[in-house]
């Protein structure tokens, strides 16, 4: 195999970072070189993405990636799914809404009075979330008045290159591509009164997006080509999950744990509908087949507001440790109940959905901890078996990859409650998944490379942590 070095751009909800990845015969190396804040702003009309701000950051670590690793030859650019920036004449509106604003809620209203969901559904094969893009759109005044919106990081391509695309594994997460044709869905759209000329045209992993020019180029210091990858973070994320029998499941365990089986044709039955299961576009036309379970985001809110009552910052390994000796029969809720969506007081919430379920609430936050950490692996274990269910397979692994799978506690415990074995890892998935679809781009896994060629590389060199689940447990 040839090889060389690309950059990974990948704006995550607890930061954002620049990479370096390079590849070479059978080895794969990341290097962070910039890593910077991307959290929610809050303006008087809600909370937005901090936009300017982080592409600024963006521009300064590729410059910094360049000037560390000459032999770049292009970017790609992920970040989590549904949010967009509007354009006219080619400048930005306004800072882009951030998806856990809760105006979305009149949004879901207006586009399920016009659809009902189960007509939705069979249309786009996603599941509810009340911030998928076609709602927001619905609730958001301004896309009336734009000529163009597009997702994160189409938007952030768009500022480097000044081509304006669609990529297609995040376009699916919008709501308005159309599950069985793959392309915009003209009728919805115009149903919805969303102008066809808003969204530009659908692009695939992989495909040359353009080349850094003007501003961009001077200062990043090279007319770099960016290239489409899976742009939605999650579909990055699967492009590294290293399976290898389509009995696996996998989840893709940050913030959200995105619990799944990869298939090659969507399952939209009235089943897949009532579990609330998702068909999003994978690389290479893969159906991410999976349901949204509220993730790591309990335990990192949790962990703020106890910081903030403490005005000192918590060890979470050391906190983790402790949890896993909790003994005691832990009290679990459900870990999707809306109401742990929007940022806040995570703690008292979570009480208060224990004391509803007639639970006690644990006293020290060992324990809290531990019941975060149980209600987690219990909603991915039952996540498992609904996708075993849906789809007919037998699943006997599941992989767990992102930051989730450096929690000890939380892949042993779903492999406990699964019943089934955990290989944990790589870590960072979504970087590793974007980085190897440049890399194969660039012919440098030979001219016919499948997923599947990416995914034995990746089992190579990063071996997953196995864990048995416990019987008796
Ligand atoms: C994970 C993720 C997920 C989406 C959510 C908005 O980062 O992209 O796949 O559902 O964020």
């Amino acid at each position: 195999t040839a090889g060389g070095a690309v950059a990974a751009v990948d704006l995550g909800a607890t930061s954002g970072r620049v990479m370096i990845g390079r590849v070479s015969a059978g080895a794969l190396e990341l290097e962070q070189v910039a890593r910077f804040p991307n959290g929610p702003v809050q303006h008087n009309d809600g909370l937005h993405w901090d936009f300017t701000a982080l592409y600024e950051h963006i521009v300064a670590g590729l410059a910094e990636a360049l000037r560390r690793e000459p032999s770049i030859a292009s970017i790609g650019i992920d970040s989590w799914a549904v949010d967009y920036g509007l354009l006219r004449d080619g400048e930005m509106v306004t800072e882009p809404f951030h998806y856990r604003d809760d105006r979305t809620a009149v949004g879901v209203e207006r586009v399920h009075d016009e659809l009902p969901f189960a007509d939705l559904y069979r249309r786009n094969g996603l599941q509810f979330l009340p911030f998928n893009t076609l709602y927001q759109f619905a609730a958001d005044s301004k896309v009336a008045g734009a000529d163009r919106a597009l997702l994160i990081p189409d938007l952030v391509a768009y500022l480097l290159t000044g081509a304006q695309i669609a990529e297609r594994t995040n376009a699916s997460t919008t709501g308005l591509v159309n599950v069985r044709i793959g392309e915009w869905d003209a009728d919805l759209l115009e149903r919805l009164n969303i102008s066809a000329e808003l969204l530009p045209a659908l692009v695939e992993p992989g495909a040359s997006v353009g080349r850094l020019r003007g501003d961009a180029e001077e200062r990043v210091g090279a007319p770099l080509e960016v290239i489409a990858v899976g742009s939605h973070d999650t579909a990055s994320a699967i492009v590294a999950v290293p399976m290898t029998s389509p009995n696996a499941a996998y989840i893709s365990c940050g913030t959200w744990g995105l619990v799944g089986v990869e298939l090659d044709h969507p399952v939209i039955s009235d089943a897949a509908r009532a579990a609330n299961f998702t068909n999003e576009g994978g690389v290479d036309g893969r159906v991410r087949f999976l349901h949204n379970v509220t993730g790591l985001w309990l335990l990192s809110e949790a962990v703020r507001t106890w910081e903030q009552e403490d005005g000192s910052s918590i060890h979470l390994p050391e906190l983790l440790d402790a949890a896993s000796f909790a003994t005691t029969d832990v009290p679990t809720f459900d870990a999707n109940d809306p109401r742990l969506a929007a940022p806040g007081d995570m703690p008292s919430r979570i009480a208060e959905l224990l004391r509803e379920g007639g639970q006690t609430v644990p006293k020290t936050r060992e324990a809290f901890t531990r019941t975060i950490v149980e209600s987690i692996a219990k909603a991915f274990a039952d996540a498992v078996h609904t996708a075993a269910a849906l789809t007919e397979r037998a699943i006997d692994v599941v992989h767990v990859v992102g930051g989730g799978s450096l929690n000890r506690l939380l892949c042993q415990t779903t492999a406990d409650r699964a019943g089934m074995p955990v290989l944990a890892g790589p870590v960072e998935a979504t970087a590793i998944g974007n980085v190897l679809v440049q890399a194969r781009a660039h012919g440098w896994f030979g001219p016919d490379a499948t997923l599947e060629t990416l995914r034995a590389a990746i089992a190579s060199e990063f071996s997953p942590v196995r864990y048995e689940p416990r019987g008796d447990a």
